[in-house]
């Protein structure tokens, strides 16, 4: 299989925020995304000024932040355009699709003002995306669902994962693009494609032998989607913390797994006074990562 590069994904992308954050890759050679999950304005733009040039996107928990303001998140906006990055509220919205709406564009956050990219738990069902899309989409944001998670034990998987792609494949192109996953789920596994050739799938007609037909209730045109696949769960060695975090390596991550983008948390912002130079240990093994994929 031929593997397209983010350039030429980014070309072919109808979502602006999955097109600028492809070009962002692809010029500063970064496939990383840094997860700043510190609780003051101060200390959130002190790391995004450290390792804003290495990374792709920063990655934020706006409700840990004790004195969170729009002008902080103005500022933020700021340093993305200046240092060329995309912005995303990692706020797991889980809630029926009235509910997100508004905590996606009210309260004290008003996430969608300043977010690019935010993402969703498919849970509550398509409505979700519906609500979610009604003020992102406009707007040029986009979505990820989260298809799979890096925690031990957690219940997004098999059937879930499978269903969560479904959900997104049914939302079309304009705003769901992609996922926060621990594979390349967009791609049905050797054995799962045989499952559906000799329609074995739960035994209810939904295996379809038809690879880029439209056979799982997915009406799209499969060559045509483009899914972003973003990890969190990566350090540079293997491990996890007390809490049931897992980690893997950029390497296990983007070459092993296929996935698009690593998310670095306490890897980076962690290390202290050392952020810049830790970041950057990330962006080359994740980008060399990526490389060596293409070459496969
Ligand atoms: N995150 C995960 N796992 C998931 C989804 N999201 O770790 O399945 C998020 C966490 C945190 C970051 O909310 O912000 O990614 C990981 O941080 P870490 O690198 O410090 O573990």
């Amino acid at each position: 299989t031929t593997i397209k590069t983010y350039a030429e994904r980014a070309k072919l992308h109808p979502n602006p925020t999955a097109r600028r954050l492809l070009e962002i890759m692809e010029r500063k050679k970064s496939n990383l995304a840094v997860s700043v999950d510190v609780t003051t304005v101060k200390e959130v733009l002190d790391i995004v000024r450290s390792v804003g040039t290495k990374v792709c996107c920063v990655k934020t928990h706006c409700d840990i932040i004790q004195d969170f303001t729009l002008d902080f998140a103005k500022e933020l906006v700021r340093l993305s355009q200046q240092m060329d990055f995309i912005i995303f509220e990692d706020r797991k919205f889980a809630d029926i699709g009235n509910t997100v709406t508004l905590q996606y564009s009210a309260g004290l956050h008003r996430i969608s003002s300043w977010a690019d990219l935010t993402n969703a738990h498919p849970l509550p069902g398509p409505g979700i995306i519906s609500g979610l899309s009604s003020v992102g989409q406009p707007l040029g944001r986009g979505l990820l669902l989260l298809a799979e998670m890096s925690s031990k034990d957690n219940l997004a998987t098999g059937q879930y994962t499978t269903e969560a792609v479904q959900m997104a494949r049914q939302a079309g192109r304009g705003f769901v693009v992609g996922f926060i996953a621990m594979n390349r789920v967009d791609i049905p596994s050797p054995v799962s494609k045989i499952q559906k050739v000799n329609g074995m799938v739960n035994g209810h007609g939904h295996g379809n032998a038809s690879v880029n037909g439209n056979g799982n209730g997915y009406g799209g045109d499969k060559e045509m989607e483009d899914y972003l696949i973003l990890t969190p769960g990566v350090q540079l060695s293997k491990g996890g913390d007390t809490l049931g975090q897992q980690y893997r390596t950029p390497h296990q991550v983007i070459f092993d797994s296929g996935c698009d983008v690593i998310i670095v948390g306490r890897g980076i912002y962690a290390v202290k006074g050392k952020e810049a130079e830790v970041a950057e240990e990330y962006r080359k093994a994740a980008w060399e990562a990526y490389e060596r994929r293409l070459r496969c």
